[in-house]
């Protein structure tokens, strides 16, 4: 991919134009190639052509320029994946604002927490979170200049967007402006706003969309991720944007039921899913059979996708599900499997653009085979946390990333998740996966998804547990839990089994679906 804006030099250089601002190639560009009429968007509130989307765009940035919300300052986004997503991520961006997409599934002490935090000058937000936005407002020390609703009553940005210019001349960036921020939530303490720069977008977006998954043009993007995670943005915005593609939009929850919909709907031809909704389309598909003959290729990140959901998912729908690794700091994919390069139950190879590193406890690269501490480089990783000095320091090593991520590589180059650092388990002295315990349990029909963790014996020695929660209809009992210890000393190390099994209705996770193992290891017996 080149254009007016950015070219690739030898040695997998990104050259930027002078006065790169990173909306010319992803926003402006497109009415310069004849995409005018191009559909863009389609969602629930119907399809936006390019020209559409450049007009909501510019719009919007007059609505912030006037309202005086300037260069540098931060504009929060409580904002459902919907057109007003793009037009107000986007219009900040040409103003010099610095947008700060949140997750829109927290609660009013969370955001009161983001809103003093990155003292916003703006707040948008998607009525429907009210009920959490409007009471953190009120307890947030922190008051912005400007408080905006999508639509709806009172002052709206669809309002004012109305009533404004549909041009507006980007400001002069560089590519190592500030950009915009997401933020990232650790297993433990307050959520760090990693900061990303102009350049992240495009870096992603060609090493990773263009270069390994081979976005195209007539490609339809759908991503169950929503567009304010690292993963959705890239997924669902700035891959088909920079492609010239379409994106599809899903606002609800997804969910079997949604995402199928969505799929017969407007038949996308990529598919983001992450491994827990992966799991739940699995067993929805015991009884519907949805039409998902459109798409030519699936994509799973967030967390490792265990090969028993790959190999079920490719017996039953055809497709291949692509797995690779990234990370909010990272901004998107930087280890990925390929169409013409896969081993099922590793992460595939390193993405064109990013080096990587697995170093053992003295900082030293472990041999082939071995596993450590997975270190990473590229051009997309976000320069700092805000206000966050010490986190930066344990993270971000000059231009080197801090994963937090145990990894071994095999002889081919395949890389292979053994779990957070923190979740690792020495069992008899001995480093175990409780991820390849998961695996393995997760081969056995009866179990829909399972988390191990280590749990002290009586001799103060780490055991590994397993939190089991079965297929619908299925009670648990002796023979099923004997079953369980045959299949796993069958398939692994000795000492690699559980002492314990919790049968549970559900597994704590994040918002984002990852498996909260902290509190499973805290449970009082
Ligand atoms: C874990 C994985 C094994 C890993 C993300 C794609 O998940 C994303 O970002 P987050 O900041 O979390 C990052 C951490 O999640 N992880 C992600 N993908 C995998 N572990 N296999 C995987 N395929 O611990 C990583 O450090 O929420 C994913 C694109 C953009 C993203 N932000």
């Amino acid at each position: 991919m080149q254009n007016q804006w950015v070219k690739v030099r030898a040695g997998n250089e990104l050259e930027f134009a002078p006065g790169f601002n990173v909306a010319l190639p992803f926003i402006d560009r497109h009415l310069a190639e004849g995409r005018g009429d191009k559909v863009a968007i389609r969602c629930n509130q119907g399809d936006i052509t390019y020209a559409g989307l450049v007009a909501g765009v510019n719009r919007s940035a007059n609505v912030l320029k006037t309202l005086g919300i300037g260069r540098g300052e931060r504009l929060l986004m409580m904002v459902k994946d919907c057109p007003e997503f793009f037009y107000a991520f986007w219009g900040a961006i040409k103003v010099g604002v610095i947008p700060v997409p949140v997750n829109t599934m927290l609660r009013a002490k969370d955001y009161a927490f983001m809103i003093e935090n990155s003292e916003c000058a703006g707040l948008l937000y998607s009525p429907e979170y009210a009920a959490e936005v409007e009471p953190a407002l009120a307890a947030s020390p922190h008051k912005p200049k400007l408080v905006l609703k999508v639509e709806g009553d009172g002052q709206t940005l669809n309002a004012l967007a109305s009533q404004a210019s549909d041009s507006f001349a980007a400001v002069a960036a560089s590519p190592t402006d500030e950009c915009f921020w997401l933020y990232s939530s650790g297993s433990t303490g307050s959520p760090k706003g990693a900061v990303h720069l102009h350049r992240d977008m495009v870096v992603t977006s060609h090493f990773y969309g263009t270069e390994t998954l081979g976005v195209r043009e007539d490609d339809i993007c759908f991503s169950a991720a929503k567009l304010f995670f690292a993963y959705g943005m890239g997924n669902g915005m700035t891959f088909p944007l920079w492609a010239g593609a379409t994106a599809v939009l899903l606002d609800g929850r997804p969910t079997p039921d949604s995402t199928f919909e969505v799929i017969e709907k407007y038949k996308p031809t990529l598919y983001f899913g992450v491994p827990t909704l992966y799991g739940l389309q699995l067993q929805a598909l015991d009884h519907a059979k949805p039409d998902l003959s459109s798409v030519r290729l699936c994509v799973s990140a967030g967390e490792a996708l265990p090969a028993e959901i790959f190999r079920r998912w490719k017996e039953q729908t055809g497709l291949m599900i692509l797995d690779g690794i990234g990370s909010t700091e990272a901004l998107h994919i930087f280890i990925s499997n390929r169409v013409d390069g896969y081993k099922p139950g590793s992460s595939g190879k390193m993405v064109p653009g990013y080096e990587a590193i697995i170093l053992d406890e003295n900082d030293r690269e472990v041999p082939t085979g071995e596993g450590g501490r997975l270190i990473i480089k590229g051009a997309s990783t976000a320069k700092y946390y805000w206000r966050n000095p010490e986190k930066t320091a344990n993270t971000m090593m000059n231009d080197w990333l801090n994963t937090g991520d145990t990894y071994y590589r095999d002889e081919d180059g395949y890389y292979f998740y053994c779990g957070r650092s923190d979740d690792m388990l020495k069992v008899g002295g001995i480093w175990c996966s409780p991820f390849e315990i998961e695996g393995t349990l997760l081969e056995h029909p009866k179990v829909l998804e399972v988390a191990v963790v280590g749990r002290p014996d009586a001799e103060n020695l780490i055991k590994p547990e397993a939190w089991v929660v079965l297929r619908d209809g299925v009670a648990p009992d002796a023979a099923l839990t004997e079953d369980l210890l045959r299949l796993c000393k069958a398939k692994m190390a000795p000492y690699k089994y559980p002492r314990h099994f919790h049968f549970v209705a559900e597994l704590p996770k994040t918002a984002t679906g990852k498996i909260q193992r902290f509190r499973l290891r805290t449970v009082e017996e």
